[in-house]
């Protein structure tokens, strides 16, 4: 899957500006070589890899941040425009049109993301930070039934990383999970997977 993306126009920020809230900032690196120089490089050398047009192009602009050491080589880590960079990977927070879990994680994998999956607290903080405590956002996670739970991205599903609700999960007919907000604070709710909610996406930051 990954293999079959190319973008187009990629945007550096300074890597002093590491918030990554700034996603339109264009501003050049400092020294050289120039921003254009590296992006027509860049950019290039993805045509080249990717075999140019046979594949769609999904993310038109990429917001990217100097790496502070090379990783692999990459001297540059990307999110698309309007995602929000977090650790390794980018998130998109989906509002409208809502949607039954379903099309959500194929509106995610449409843009070569998936639903989210969650594998820490200081994970789930920094999201909720961005979300909207009247909203019910589904991620990553569903149930195929028996309390048997499974993240899109096939990663082991923990028990103690996980982080329920007061008394849910509840119901075995739900069978999908939705991160909400209650009194007591974020949390998740397993729910009726033909729900229809709000939705967050998540996908590997893209190194260049
Ligand atoms: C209640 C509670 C949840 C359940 C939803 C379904 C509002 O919360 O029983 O566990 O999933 O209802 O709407
Ligand atoms: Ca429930």
């Amino acid at each position: 899957m990954a293999s079959e993306i190319t973008y187009a126009e990629v945007k550096f920020k300074n890597a002093s500006n590491s918030s990554g809230t700034h996603s339109d900032s264009s501003a050049a690196p400092k020294g050289n070589p120039t921003h254009h120089q590296i992006y027509f490089q860049k950019y290039s050398q993805l045509l080249e890899e990717k075999k140019a047009t046979k594949y769609k192009i999904i993310h038109n602009k990429l917001s990217c941040m100097k790496n502070s050491s090379l990783m692999d080589g990459k001297a540059w880590s990307c999110c698309p425009k309007d995602w929000k960079p977090f650790g390794s990977n980018c998130y998109f927070i989906s509002t409208s049109p809502a949607a039954s879990w379903n099309e959500s994680e194929k509106k995610c994998s449409s843009k070569g993301a998936h639903l989210l999956v969650i594998h820490s607290k200081e994970e789930q903080d920094f999201i909720t930070k961005n979300l909207e405590q009247k909203a019910a956002y589904y991620i990553g996670l569903w149930g195929p039934g028996h309390r048997q739970w499974q993240w899109v991205d096939k990663s082991p599903y923990n028990e103690s990383a996980a982080f329920w609700h007061k008394g849910e999960p509840n119901n075995v007919w739900e069978k999908c999970v939705v991160l909400h907000h209650r009194p007591a604070g974020w949390g998740w709710n397993d729910v009726l997977c033909n729900y229809i909610q709000s939705s967050v996406c998540q996908m590997n930051k893209i190194y260049l």
